[in-house]
């Protein structure tokens, strides 16, 4: 009984942190993801970005749940985007270095990211540019000079607002941005952090929750060691009041992430979107049972918590490569011209993957014929459910598994 009342305890711990907003940092000198708790400053270490000869200073969440960073090449040589694992912490290079010093990242809500270049002529970069960056090739495009020579972090506010924080001479200053050209306005200078930290340490990772509660960070510039606070910044006073202590030694840049109410929301980006089906499919397919993801409780996570996700949650049918409530030729066609089919290639749902082996095969279009949803129109609207004639099948082409339906 005791064992019994202890389990309960544990679970209901774990589902009251499902979802909870949180706080993403590089800190450990720029080699370790952690994640600080934004009501009580407390942070929590995540694991290294497994990139020894590299150091990450910045992070922001892009709008489908996927998290970025800048990666500094060894002796500050150039740097690098990259993306960062939030479970594990590991970091993947993105395409090819800049060519530039930047530090700065940050994405705006239609997806546009952002970083700003830092003036150090000496070693590699002579531009205070405002960029945005190709996610895809990892390329940056000037919008033009902030006029600000040490950019340590950028910020977007809920009205759409690009915040930016320096140091160096410009040290602990808050700043706004003009998208349109990058000139740089000073908004205020931040008091109170020399005073909470007694080092001279200096803001250089600032985020906004949704109720626009600015969030900061604080690093030491010398090589001691600093552990930091977690900071509230009043935008319009500057006034920097203590949360909580983070535990984390030199945390830089980072980002906050919003708490999805939404079931099977993992990516917490406010909509059940193929990202998320992915990540509970990968779940699956490694035979891991990682508790956010079992929708049903059952303390597996298994076929049956995709089952739930696609039928129940996101109401739609297997087969809706895209995700738009029907399962019809288009989707047919994107699966296939995602070129994956019959291959020994990793392949997610919008690839034809719909029975979370990462495989496009043959036994997906089965799994997704079965479904019975075929030209049917939004699941939504449907009630009876007649079995798809091989007359549709005939009619995409699909002959092969016409014939493997009728052998059954
Ligand atoms: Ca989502
Ligand atoms: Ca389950
Ligand atoms: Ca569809
Ligand atoms: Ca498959």
């Amino acid at each position: 009984m005791r064992w019994h009342i202890v389990g309960s305890l544990f679970v209901l711990t774990l589902i009251g942190s499902m979802g909870a907003a949180e706080i993403y940092t590089p800190h450990a000198r720029h080699t370790q993801l952690g994640l600080i708790d934004p009501n009580t400053g407390v942070g929590t270490n995540i694991g290294s970005f497994q990139q020894p000869d590299l150091r990450l200073v910045s992070g922001a969440f892009d709008n489908d749940g996927h998290f970025y960073s800048i990666a500094l090449l060894p002796g500050n040589t150039d740097s690098q985007l990259a993306r960062v694992d939030t479970s594990s912490g590991e970091a993947t290079l993105i395409g090819e270095p800049t060519g530039e010093f930047l530090v700065p990242l940050e994405v705006s809500n239609d997806g546009t990211m952002y970083t700003v270049g830092y003036y150090w002529p000496e070693v590699l970069g002579d531009t205070t540019d405002l960029f945005t960056v190709n996610k895809t090739d990892g390329q940056i495009t000037s919008v033009g000079a902030t006029g600000v020579t040490r950019p340590m972090d950028l910020a977007f506010d809920s009205q759409g607002t690009l915040w930016l924080v320096s140091g160096g001479d410009d040290g602990n200053h808050l700043f706004t941005l003009n998208q349109a050209t990058g000139q740089a306005t000073m908004v205020s200078a931040i008091t109170g952090v020399e005073e909470a930290t007694e080092s001279g340490a200096e803001i250089m990772g600032i985020m906004f929750d949704e109720h626009d509660t600015l969030f900061a960070t604080a690093y030491y510039s010398s090589n001691a060691e600093f552990v930091s606070p977690l900071f509230n910044i009043d935008t319009a006073s500057g006034v920097a009041t203590v949360i909580g202590n983070t535990g984390f030694v030199n945390p830089h840049g980072g980002d906050y992430r919003y708490a999805s109410t939404l079931l099977g929301d993992f990516n917490n980006n406010g909509v059940l979107d193929v990202a998320d089906i992915d990540d509970l499919m990968v779940r699956v397919a490694a035979g891991e049972n990682p508790m956010a993801y079992d929708l049903n409780d059952d303390a597996a996570v298994n076929t049956e918590d995709i089952r739930i996700w696609v039928k129940d949650l996101a109401n739609t049918w297997f087969g809706d490569a895209n995700l738009d409530g029907e399962f019809n030729s288009e989707d047919v066609v994107a699966s296939f011209q995602a070129g994956k089919y019959g291959l020994d290639m990793d392949a997610g749902w919008a690839e034809g993957d719909w029975t979370a082996d990462r495989r496009f095969g043959s036994e997906d279009l089965v799994a997704a014929f079965e479904d019975g949803g075929y030209g049917l129109g939004l699941r939504a609207a449907v009630n009876a459910v007649p079995e798809p004639s091989c007359a549709i099948l005939l009619g995409i082409g699909m002959i092969g598994l016409c014939r493997l339906r009728n052998r059954r």
